[in-house]
């Protein structure tokens, strides 16, 4: 893996608006629907954000049929090279694959796709460093989706390790976000995992678990507000970091991670 700022340098953003249907989301525990209104105005903010921040975002229009399409991150993985169009593990689901697949031939001559008889694996649970490509083992991604991913990134020069996701924890990146090239956020049932070693690891406050789903985009740091230890933690290190509304996601297991592909075309 050769491409230096991989994991975090990005000039473009895809992003699908929230559909009425959010109320449908799946979700592992019911607190809840959330308010497609407020959804929309905070998936705004999100996108002012991500500007903020130095990208340019496509915004597509909401899917109705798919409540959970507003989470865009799940279906594909994108490389400056080209992009792997995932398969994601809940029924209800796979079908944003095939509209993932016609968005990015816009965007990619070089796509892949993780085929009806090779597993699954969801967006959620791929976390890109500098060095390796961290696979979460979990509900929504098993192993012979990873086989297959890894596969499929090894002729871009990329390499896939495969990590075991804790039990109860809907994605690997629930639990974990990149915050810069070599550092990572993590909940303390993560934060000593191997995967991690050589990066510096900082861990979410015990309470604020939900803020590990962070971003880094550019030199800014994209986590969710009503954590304001994990806010404090992180600026106190040094971190440019912008707040972001994501009450309404949270209610279906969305996070900041899950509403946008970053990615860099620019870079080959
Ligand atoms: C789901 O269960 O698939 C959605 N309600 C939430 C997906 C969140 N995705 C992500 O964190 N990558």
């Amino acid at each position: 893996m050769s491409n230096i700022g991989l994991s975090h340098r990005f000039t473009k953003a895809i992003v699908r608006k929230p559909s009425k249907s959010i109320i449908k989301g799946l979700r592992a525990d019911d607190r809840g629907e959330p308010d497609a209104t407020q959804f929309a105005e905070d998936h705004k903010a999100y996108i002012t954000a991500l500007e903020q921040a130095g990208v340019t975002v496509d915004s597509y229009p909401a899917l109705e049929d798919f409540p959970d399409s507003v989470f865009v991150e799940d279906a594909a993985l994108c490389f400056p090279e080209g992009a792997v169009i995932l398969r994601p593990g809940a029924p209800s689901r796979t079908g944003e694959a095939e509209v993932m697949h016609q968005l990015l031939l816009s965007y990619f001559e070089d796509i892949e796709r993780i085929g009806d008889d090779e597993g699954y694996v969801d967006g959620g649970d791929i976390l890109v460093t500098e060095d390796a490509v961290l696979v979460g083992l979990s509900e929504r991604t098993n192993q012979d989706g990873f086989n297959s991913l890894k596969r499929k990134i090894a002729k871009w020069g990329y390499h896939a390790k495969a990590i075991s996701t804790p039990e109860g924890v809907l994605h690997f990146k629930t639990d974990c976000g990149l915050i810069g090239p070599n550092a990572v956020l993590a909940t303390y049932r993560l934060s000593n995992v191997e995967c991690f070693s050589g990066m510096k690891v900082i861990e979410v406050p015990r309470g604020e678990e939900t803020a590990a789903n962070a971003i880094c985009v550019n030199d800014t740091v994209l986590l969710s507000d009503g954590f304001p230890k994990t806010a404090e933690l992180l600026r106190s290190e040094g971190y440019q970091v912008t707040l972001i509304p994501t009450q309404q996601a949270a209610l279906v297991d969305g996070g900041p991670s899950c509403m946008s592909l970053r990615f860099n075309p620019d870079k080959v």
